[in-house]
């Protein structure tokens, strides 16, 4: 038995089910916010906040317009194909075609060297990304503690209370706030007393694991002020959606104001983030000797 074509009344009703959906679609573009059409314009990446974030945004639209233009090959070749040898009458059977050697090295080579091109340009972005601090040393050092649930930042050596440490600390009720100077550079050196956790802030475009007994540190520019969210973005344990604070980017007066309001209300010093941070093995190499020499003592 050959084909059944759709009859008439099925392929009409098709026709409106598709007009239907088109125009709901253009409904709800046409409602989207103007803030929302600016997403769709940074193809739903977040607003780049910093003087790294033009590089993850690069590889995402270019990663986008590769996609693309496979995806416009791909689909045309399914179109051409679909229509330039279907079946054109009931008792015919298309032309049978077994091994195209070719094809097969071509279909093979071609999405290795998209994979290689790919991770070519994420390595350099990396590379981009996670240079230090252009010219020579950071201006700010702040140490950024993750901890089960939630996260310490310690502003190191700071002018404005006199080269001291000063430090804030968070709670998942009470979400802690990291405060950055516009336009001047930071280094920001993670550690965690416990387990992995991962600082993000999307507005980085960013992110890194905060891994105990590694130190792991990147360094940028904040380059626009206002108050953006933070994470973590590991799952780390049970309260991990807890583990939220936020990113406040002001100028360099509000900057040394808001370390001046730490060192008054005492919080002078740094912080590790757990009350057993030290006695932990395999936090840093110092701690590590201390116990060392500790156990040494006993003995
Ligand atoms: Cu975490």
């Amino acid at each position: 038995m050959g084909l059944q074509l759709p009859k008439r009344g099925q392929s009409v009703r098709t026709r409106v089910g598709t007009m239907a959906m088109v125009s709901a679609g253009l409904l709800l573009l046409g409602a989207c916010s103007s803030e929302d059409q600016d997403q769709i314009g940074r193809l739903a990446m977040p607003e780049g906040i910093t003087d790294r974030s033009v590089f993850t945004d690069t590889l995402w639209r270019y990663g986008w317009l590769a996609a693309m233009i496979v995806g416009v090959i791909v689909w045309g070749l399914i179109i051409y194909a679909a229509i330039k040898f279907r079946r054109r009458s009931d008792d015919e059977i298309p032309v049978q075609t077994r091994y195209n050697l070719p094809i097969e090295i071509l279909y093979t080579i071609v999405p290795v060297v998209m994979v290689v091109v790919f991770f070519y340009f994420t390595v350099q972005t990396q590379n981009d990304v996670l240079a230090e601090a252009a010219e020579g040393e950071a201006d700010h050092t702040i140490g950024v503690v993750g901890q089960k649930w939630s996260w310490s930042f310690n502003y190191l050596g700071e002018d404005a209370v006199g080269g001291q440490d000063v430090y804030t600390a968070g709670t998942p009720a009470e979400l802690p706030t990291l405060v950055l100077p516009v336009d001047e550079s930071v280094t920001v050196e993670l550690s965690s007393p416990d387990v992995i956790h991962s600082f993000w802030v999307p507005g980085f475009l960013f992110k890194m694991d905060v891994i105990p007994g590694r130190d792991n540190s990147f360094s940028f520019t904040p380059t626009r002020e206002g108050t953006f969210a933070g994470k973590c973005a590991e799952l780390c344990g049970t309260y991990h959606s807890r583990m939220l604070f936020n990113v406040e980017v002001v100028s360099r007066s509000e900057y040394d104001a808001h370390l001046r309001d730490l060192e008054e209300q005492g919080n002078v010093g740094v912080l590790e983030g757990a009350a057993d941070a030290r006695t932990q093995e395999g936090l840093t190499d110092e701690v590590h000797d201390d116990e060392t020499s500790e156990l040494g003592d006993q003995e």
